[in-house]
């Protein structure tokens, strides 16, 4: 039986977008997501988050569930909109929302663990260039100041910034996500802005606020196995590698952005004086903790026609509903790769989990055991990493409540909590009550 010390911690992860509804609420103004799912062809259904899971009123009944399942802590984002609707007006009715939030947390014993940016970037501020604007980050830290300001006393934990990888290049070169664009100039600028808010962020905490509390970033990483050993193959997972994982690893952690990337991106950038001197070492200050979200390995070939010489190569692993490869093994790989190439500091798994489809059966239950073997795979690696002293320090698992999955809408469930989103009828999965077991027993 692996277990688990008293200090680790186990909690649940949600975001702001994809859980509140409440678009027009208390003064927020709208973001990114509301323009991009109002336009036809982006998101699976045209489904949008304007009601979502209504959490925004029906908080005190999802800290219930969190009450149910017995975590340590609960992580959320923060909606910018919310906070400044339009520039430079601060919002005091938005802050609101989060106060009650984080005081009935704290009342509960539920350490607040806060992403300050998961995806849903002011309108406002995309009319300006977003994060293609230099000027993004001055208008970053206008925001992360007020939330540092008004939360950080009843914080547990800050991540400035989730998965640029998917804000940066499914936003603006894939053309997945919003803003839609499919331009890898824009891609790597915003990136870049992302990337600099986060070390501009950190230091502020750190040196205007002399905060204790514990700020990081969370990056999506997917480890990159080449189909063959060929050599085409062998250059086709490093590209791969390259574009999901070094480019933003080698910055936060090593200061620099690798330049074999540099150069496979050049034929699309004209130039990277968007990069200023004393840039990088802003971005690798150094941080408490790093977050990382883990779903899947990644498997690919070489392909001649691709931008970047590397496209998904047929792998005969079993698949979640997303239809990524379920990869424990993988990530144990990846954590040991990141001890060894990257960081001593502590790790947070900040999200893992899977969607599967659930369905309600007569007598109000869900019964979903891909989704409770999935975790248990990844929590027992979790323990394993752990006894080979690789310092994993906490586990969120995503997503506390079925919700907005971006451009698929409302089809793909990750919860633990089955929502019914014509009732917001919330009602715990087999995964959930497994869950709160393996919390209870702290073991595996
Ligand atoms: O739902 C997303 C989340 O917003 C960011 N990480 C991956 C999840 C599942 O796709």
């Amino acid at each position: 039986m692996n277990k688990f010390s008293k200090d680790f911690i186990f909690g649940t992860a949600t975001s702001s977008y994809q859980i509140e509804g409440a678009f027009k609420e208390d003064g927020r103004s709208l973001s990114i997501w509301d323009v991009f799912s109002r336009t036809p062809g982006k998101v699976l259904n045209m489904d949008h988050g304007d009601i979502a899971c209504d959490h925004y009123h029906l908080y005190e009944k999802d800290i219930e569930i969190l009450k149910t399942l017995g975590v340590d802590s609960y992580r959320f984002s923060i909606a910018w909109p919310r906070i400044y609707p339009e520039q430079g007006q601060y919002n005091e009715a938005g802050m609101n929302f989060y106060k009650k939030l984080i005081f009935l947390l704290n009342e509960n014993g539920i350490k607040p663990a806060v992403t300050l940016y998961h995806w849903d970037l002011p309108m406002w501020a995309h009319e300006q260039g977003g994060w293609t604007n230099r000027e993004s980050v001055d208008w970053f830290m206008e925001y992360a100041e007020k939330c540092f300001e008004e939360l950080d006393e009843h914080v547990d934990m800050w991540i400035t910034h989730n998965e640029p990888w998917c804000a940066g290049f499914l936003g603006y070169h894939q053309g997945i996500h919003a803003p839609g664009h499919t331009n890898m100039e824009e891609a790597l600028k915003t990136v870049h802005h992302i990337l600099l808010s986060h070390g501009e962020a950190v230091s502020l905490l750190k040196e205007k606020f002399v905060s204790a509390t514990p700020i990081g970033i969370t990056l999506n990483l997917s480890p990159m196995y080449p189909a063959s050993n060929s050599a085409n193959d062998l250059l086709a997972a490093n590209n791969a590698d390259g574009y999901s994982n070094r480019w933003f690893l080698d910055p936060v952690l090593k200061g620099s952005y690798p330049v074999d990337m540099m150069n496979l991106f050049s034929k699309y950038v004209h130039s990277y004086d968007f990069i200023y001197e004393g840039d990088l070492e802003k971005i690798s200050v150094d941080c408490d903790f790093f977050g990382i979200n883990f779903y899947s390995r990644g498997y690919v070939e070489f392909n001649s026609a691709s931008d970047f010489l590397f496209k998904n190569a047929f792998s005969n692993y079993p698949k979640t509903g997303m239809g990524w490869d379920i990869s424990p093994v993988e990530f144990k790989e990846l954590i040991r790769r990141l001890r060894k190439e990257y960081t001593n500091l502590p790790i947070f798994i900040t999200e893992n989990g899977a969607a599967f489809d659930d369905h309600v059966s007569e007598s109000n239950t869900v019964h979903d055991p891909d989704r409770q073997e999935y975790v248990e795979q990844h929590i027992q690696a979790v323990a394993e990493l752990n006894e080979e002293g690789m310092d994993i320090a906490g586990y969120y698992l995503w997503s506390l409540l079925d919700n907005f999955e971006w451009a698929f809408g409302y089809e793909k469930r990750f919860g633990i909590t089955y929502v019914d989103f014509e009732t917001q009828e919330r009602i715990l999965k087999d995964s959930g009550y497994r869950y709160a077991e393996i919390i209870r027993n702290r073991s595996i």
